[in-house]
């Protein structure tokens, strides 16, 4: 990629909104991320490798666990942090931040909320380190949208519960140290248990051939007749809440993930605008040019001031589940048309690797799908403001 130049919009001047460590953050990730990731994300994604010298300086400007307690390894941030820690990786690439994502929301978050006190101290700190990478698998060949459906199943058997079933589209599976899974016992309600790497039974094959979130790894969990040990069940919540509690926090994430890749898409645009000469000036001073321009940074300011309304809610512990669907639904779909549009403003130089726009462009066709499709999101909001459940 060409050398990393961009610079961040702030139209409504929202850094005024921010405190001092909530810019502290967000700078240390920024340049993070211009010295880390852009130098080797294009040859990662072309190869369709996950850069796994990067963990160690994700670890260490705090994006495993912004918001989990220092005593467990964490960063003990607020929300907002968190968000701004996501959209500054994500400016970077979507799998990147996927990676952050899983380990921080889906299972860190859980073994903190649900697990037991000695889960935690064996798995927190190591994941806030990123000696250990996690995974979580909820999602199902057969059961994408309707989790609620699972047949991966445990039974008890003496110390061991017995685990059966399979899990797909499960991102950092290829080399994750620990599983949260999410399986039914006998009487199908839902738990989740820690299945660790070296399990008998325990498969992990990577998924490939994908033309979108190339750097991040994405692979199956197969469980056949695993033993896990009973401590490894969390303890502390059951029932599909569980789990839908934890994607809340991973959408949220989401939600600012997108205004990273969102203005880097319109950062890129608006430079390569003003640079490139057609018909004696530059494309920038044309109506048409400036029509989508216009558009975007009138669109990244609105998701902007949602995501930084919603991460105030949440700080205040008053953020509905309903309220991160909309931010979530909102911000992918704004930075999906951001990148189409600014493609098209770099002509056919926007096809190339040289520029951070198509890898973002098909990225964000996993992150549209991924933690709740667009359309869920828009079912769940559905039924928020009717009273009415149009799923089933
Ligand atoms: P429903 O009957 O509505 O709810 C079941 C129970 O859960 C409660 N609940 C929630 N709790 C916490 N947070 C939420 N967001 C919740 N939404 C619902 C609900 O109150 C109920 O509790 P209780 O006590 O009454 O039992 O469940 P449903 O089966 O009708 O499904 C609802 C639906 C469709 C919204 C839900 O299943 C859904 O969100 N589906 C989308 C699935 C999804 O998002 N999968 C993501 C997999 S993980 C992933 O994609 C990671 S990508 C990571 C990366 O790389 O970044
Ligand atoms: P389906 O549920 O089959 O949906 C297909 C289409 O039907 C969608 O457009 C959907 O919106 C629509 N649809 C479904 N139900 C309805 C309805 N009631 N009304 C109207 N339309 C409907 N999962 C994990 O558990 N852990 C992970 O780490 C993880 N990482 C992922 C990484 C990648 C790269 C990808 C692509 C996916 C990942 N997922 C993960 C899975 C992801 O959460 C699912 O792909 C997603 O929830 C959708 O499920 P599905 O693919 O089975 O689509």
């Amino acid at each position: 990629m060409s050398q990393d130049l961009f610079t961040a919009p702030d139209y409504y001047q929202l850094d005024s909104l921010l405190t001092e460590e909530h810019l502290l953050v967000r700078d240390a990730a920024r340049s993070w991320v211009k010295k880390a990731v852009s130098p080797v994300i294009n040859e990662h994604a072309q190869n369709a490798t996950f850069p796994e010298h990067l963990v160690k300086g994700l670890a260490e400007i705090g994006a495993f666990g912004p918001y989990i307690p220092e005593t467990y390894g964490g960063a003990g941030l607020d929300q907002i942090s968190y968000g701004l820690l996501m959209q500054e990786i994500e400016r970077g690439d979507s799998g990147i931040r996927s990676t952050a994502s899983v380990q921080s929301s889906l299972v860190m978050f859980p073994i903190w909320k649900y697990g037991s006190e000695a889960q935690r101290e064996k798995y927190l700190p190591k994941l806030a380190s990123g000696e250990f990478i996690g995974c979580f698998g909820l999602t199902e060949p057969d059961h994408g949208s309707n989790p609620s459906g699972m047949t991966t199943h445990f039974r008890e058997e003496g110390d061991y519960y017995i685990l059966n079933g399979a899990k797909m589209w499960i991102s950092n599976a290829p080399f994750a140290d620990v599983a949260v899974v999410w399986a039914k016992d006998p009487s199908g309600r839902i738990h989740g248990l820690l299945v660790d790497r070296g399990m008998e039974g325990f498969d992990t094959p990577e998924t490939h051939n994908k033309w979108s979130l190339r750097a991040s790894a994405t692979g199956e969990l197969l469980f056949k007749d695993v033993k896990v040990p009973k401590e490894n069940l969390l303890p502390g919540r059951s029932g599909l809440g569980a789990p839908l509690s934890c994607l809340d926090s991973a959408r949220y994430g989401i939600a600012w993930g997108a205004i990273g890749v969102a203005m880097d898409c319109y950062d890129t645009a608006l430079r390569y605008a003003k640079e490139r000469i057609q018909f004696d000036k530059p494309i920038a001073g044309t109506q048409l040019q400036q029509k989508k321009l216009a558009e975007m940074i009138t669109e990244i300011t609105k998701a902007q001031l949602l995501a930084w309304r919603l991460g105030v809610l949440k700080n205040e512990g008053k953020a509905s589940s309903a309220q991160i669907s909309m931010a979530k639904r909102n911000n992918v779909a704004m930075a999906a048309n951001i990148a189409r549009e600014a493609r098209q403003v770099l002509g056919g130089m926007g096809i190339t690797g040289d520029y951070s726009i198509m890898r973002h462009m098909m990225n964000l066709e996993s992150v549209i799908t991924y933690e709740g499709t667009h359309d869920i999101h828009l079912l769940i909001t559905g039924m928020d403001i009717t009273g009415l459940n149009a799923f089933k």
